[in-house]
């Protein structure tokens, strides 16, 4: 059984997440997006509404759970539900940057290998604050975020 991570805060999920748990999907039998919460950090949405929407999301994609992960490590994480590998989405080198210190350390830490999967690349300029600014500022984000984020913004 090959299960991977999926980690991010998903404040909010886009599509550009989306397209990276699918495509995760085919590589591995189980794929569990963690949703994490940094308790210090402000969110524009609650960890509950952040699981709620996620779950909303893909809950109809087999193979795919949606599970909360605090503010502990990831790699430690990654151990106590049995997964091999942590899957993260690049758009560009500067991901690349940040993401590889991160992925070597989650390696020592416990062995866990980082997968990394090139973003789409109608998708590589999304990120979930550029979407709550334009969102925020009364710009059209429904090519970019699932229903369950309309939903809650425009309630
Ligand atoms: N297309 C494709 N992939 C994308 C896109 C896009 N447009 N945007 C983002 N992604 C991917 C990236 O791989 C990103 O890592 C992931 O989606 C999640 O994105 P965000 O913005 O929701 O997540 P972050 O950056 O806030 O979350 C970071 C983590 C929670 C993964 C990180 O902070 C972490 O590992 N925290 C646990 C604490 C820990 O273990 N620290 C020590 C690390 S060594």
């Amino acid at each position: 059984m090959r299960r991977a991570v999926c980690p991010g805060s998903f404040d909010p999920i886009h599509n550009g997440h989306l397209e990276v748990i699918a495509r995760a999907t085919n590589l591995f039998d189980e794929v569990i997006v963690a949703v994490s919460t940094n308790y210090a950090k402000k969110y524009r949405f609650s960890e509950k509404e952040r699981l709620e929407i996620a779950s909303e999301t893909l809950g109809s994609l087999a193979g795919v759970s949606v599970v909360p992960m605090g503010q502990g490590l990831l790699a430690e994480f990654c151990r106590e539900h049995g997964a091999s590998a942590v899957v993260k989405g690049l758009r560009s080198v500067q991901d690349y940057q940040y993401e590889l210190p991160m992925a070597v350390m989650n390696r020592q830490l416990t062995g866990v290998e980082t997968v990394f999967l090139a973003a789409e690349s109608s998708y590589t300029h999304l990120s979930s604050s550029l979407i709550k600014e334009v969102a925020a500022l009364g710009g059209d984000i429904t090519n970019y975020v699932p229903r369950a984020v309309l939903k809650r913004l425009f309630a």
